[in-house]
């Protein structure tokens, strides 16, 4: 069995871009590896967030993991923030972290620029802490979403230079990308990918409304031809409906070309609208069903787990690193 660890920030509501470019994934893998997923609440907090809401939106993730078929019987689910040895890990990476890798991370970038007025060492260090995420548990395999490939890079960087100064203690972890889920972009701008803290109208929620669903599909940003052919470069907004059509609807993206040929965007979008609610409606009922004390209890297992695998890596972390006071 591989070891397999990835995450999620709670920040808002869970769209077909994460579905589609991680979750679906970790319920693929945890059929058959050994599986740890955090709700990743101290990533968070690097960005602008209501700490009364924090909670909610804690619970809210754990039942759309549950109820999208993540099974706490067959893998471990914890809230990153209970389990302390993620700081303490990232405290001690910290000091063999080169400052200008930090400097050089997209999502940095990216976020500093968004939040001018927010720019806090915590985002610079994000990378840091998710290298403790993902070194604790002895990953090897990381299932991210194109966007997080270069912070598992940072990871696999900072685990080799801390096996080298202190010996041998961490597996170099491997990134794992779905093929086509991997970025699903905005249907507002297709330049940009699909992300639960930019505009609501770009993306489809797991728990959107049947109106909504359809609204925001036919709302979608296309090219004036009107003519449905997948062409990443001169039809982006039309390609990225294809893809998210081929990937809820399980055929190749030909196929469905040749289904709407001469019939338009308008019957493409009503039938794109059509299979989404089909696709997410299953995880809607599931999640009715789901109470807060389900919830509550699930995560204090992981917890339990989690910490424990988390407790003997970091026995070992610090007696290489000469803290065993
Ligand atoms: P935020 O807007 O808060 O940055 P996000 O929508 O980017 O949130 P994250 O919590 O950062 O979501 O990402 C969770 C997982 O979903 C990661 O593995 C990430 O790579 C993946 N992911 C996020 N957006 C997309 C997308 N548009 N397409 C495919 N995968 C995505
Ligand atoms: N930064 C990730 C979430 C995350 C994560 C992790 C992913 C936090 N810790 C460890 C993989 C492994 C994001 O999706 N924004």
């Amino acid at each position: 069995m591989k070891k397999i660890f990835s995450g999620i920030r709670p920040t808002g509501n869970i769209h077909i871009g994460n579905y589609l470019g991680a979750i679906n994934q970790w319920i693929e893998l945890q059929k058959t590896e050994d599986c740890v997923f955090c709700i990743a609440d101290w990533h968070a907090i690097t960005t602008p967030y209501e700490e009364k809401n924090l909670r909610n939106i804690i619970f809210d993730l754990t039942a759309t993991y549950l109820a999208s078929g993540l099974d706490p019987e067959k893998c471990i689910l914890f809230v990153q923030s209970k389990v302390k040895q993620h700081t303490e890990l990232a405290w001690l990476l910290g000091t063999i972290t080169p400052l200008g890798e930090l400097q050089r991370m997209t999502q940095f970038k990216d976020k500093s620029q968004k939040h001018k007025e927010y720019i806090n060492a915590g985002l610079l260090n994000y990378p840091i802490l998710m290298a403790a995420d993902i070194l604790l548990y002895n990953t090897e395999i990381v299932p991210v979403g194109k966007d997080q490939v270069q912070h598992v890079e940072i990871t696999r960087n900072i685990a080799q230079k801390f096996n080298n100064k202190y010996g041998e203690t961490f597996k170099i972890p491997e990134p794992l990308i779905s093929k086509e889920g991997a970025k699903i972009m905005s249907l507002q701008d297709p330049e940009k990918k699909m992300s639960k803290t930019d505009d609501s109208k770009g993306s489809i929620n797991i728990f959107d409304t049947e109106d909504e669903i359809k609204k925001k599909i036919m709302g979608a940003t296309t090219d004036s031809d009107s003519i449905v052919k997948y062409d990443e470069i001169n039809k982006k907004g039309i390609s990225n409906l294809l893809n998210i059509y081929s990937l809820f609807g399980n055929k190749d993206i030909k196929s469905i070309e040749e289904e709407f040929e001469g019939k338009g965007y308008g019957e493409f979008k009503t039938s794109l609208s059509n299979l989404l609610i089909e696709k997410l409606k299953p995880i809607k009922e599931k999640r009715e069903k789901i109470s807060n004390e389900d919830i509550e209890k699930i995560l204090n297992e992981g917890f339990l787990k989690a910490e424990e695998r988390a407790e003997n890596m970091m026995k070992e972390v610090r007696k290489k690193m000469g803290l065993t006071l």
